[in-house]
């Protein structure tokens, strides 16, 4: 079994490789002349690495001729919801025009690989309190640029398998956190300032936004098990929610890093880390996925958050 993964140097693509190459699976991967590395450092030399920007069509299409693999999970995007606000035209650029070359790469060559779309959550934005946990049938209202161009990557899914039967899965991921989850993300930002403030390189305060959000968190190792799932059982142009259907408030999971530490910690409201509109509550029904796969997460929150304070006290010590 061959495969490509397209933001392998990310935080989940790089957790995916790991995965897969426990199964025995040849893994193939993009890098961009500059990507950073070190998520992957530990078993670069156990994968393939293939120079790519999924924005040029002739590169991706080079890319997949080259590798002609089986499946491919396309995790490449502009992943932080933020950024998006800055960057709306990039992230658009990237997430929806980066995708539509994957498909056309792929139908100009004449292959039909399994096809796994990392979608969203954000996708379904502004929900009601009576549409909680939240269906695969629930309208999707997004709120950022970010979930406008998750909801475009997902309906082309849906319009490439309607129209040239690609065999396209599409996963609408809720919250997912562990080690080597990128700085800027709520959870693992709380973990490396509590990180800081024990090695004592920052004062004692840690800086927030919104505290009353709640998210459906699920552990980066049962999501990408997940991924591979869905490519195994799943139905092709079908959408599957993949999340722990419990919710946390943003100010319990922070409660419970402190928690792990030992040291005195004030917190902080800081406006800037506040978006300009917020999903209050993002929980998820993941029913019809673990019926057709039999998935559940094997990883409580718990040790998440724990794995993810040692990532970053490591990495500090470094
Ligand atoms: O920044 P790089 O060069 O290390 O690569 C990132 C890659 N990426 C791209 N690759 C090729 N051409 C591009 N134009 C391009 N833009 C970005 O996407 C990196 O390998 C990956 C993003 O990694 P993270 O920001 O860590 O995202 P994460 O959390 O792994 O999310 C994976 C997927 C995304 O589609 C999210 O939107 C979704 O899950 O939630």
């Amino acid at each position: 079994m061959k495969v490509l993964i397209t933001g392998i140097t990310g935080f989940v693509g790089s957790h995916l490789a790991e995965f897969l190459l426990s199964k025995g699976v040849e893994v193939h991967g993009i890098e961009r002349w500059r990507s950073r590395t070190e998520n992957i450092e530990d078993f670069q030399e156990k994968i393939t690495l293939h120079e790519c920007d999924i924005k040029d069509f002739h590169s991706v299409k080079n890319v997949i001729s080259k590798v002609r693999p089986e499946k491919i999970f396309h995790l490449a995007a502009q992943s932080f919801v933020p950024t998006s606000w800055h960057a709306p035209q990039e992230t658009l650029t990237t997430n929806i025009i980066g995708q539509l070359n994957i498909f056309e790469a792929v139908r100009d060559l004449g292959i039909n690989p399994w096809i796994q779309l990392a979608c969203s959550s954000e996708e379904y934005g502004m929900v009601l309190e009576n549409e909680v946990p939240i269906k695969e049938t629930n309208p999707l209202r997004p709120l950022s640029p970010y979930g406008v161009s998750k909801v475009a990557q997902d309906l082309l899914g849906y319009q490439y398998h309607e129209s040239y039967k690609l065999n396209i899965v599409r996963t609408r991921a809720f919250n997912h956190e562990g080690p080597r989850r990128g700085d800027v993300f709520v959870t693992s930002n709380f973990a490396k300032q509590i990180a800081e403030i024990e090695k004592g390189i920052k004062s004692a305060v840690i800086y927030v936004g919104n505290l009353e959000a709640r998210r459906d968190y699920t552990d980066v190792r049962d999501i990408v098990r997940a991924y591979w799932l869905s490519t195994e059982k799943c139905v092709a142009g079908e959408v599957y929610n993949i999340c722990s259907g419990r919710d946390w408030r943003i100010g319990d999971m922070l409660d419970y890093l402190i928690g792990l530490s030992k040291t005195r910690v004030e917190v902080k409201q800081d406006p800037a880390r506040m978006r300009p509109s917020d999903v209050q509550i993002l929980l998820g029904d993941n029913t019809k996925f673990s019926k057709q796969t039999g998935w559940k997460p094997e990883i409580p929150f718990e040790k998440t958050l724990e794995d993810l304070l040692n990532y970053w006290r490591k990495k500090l010590s470094k």
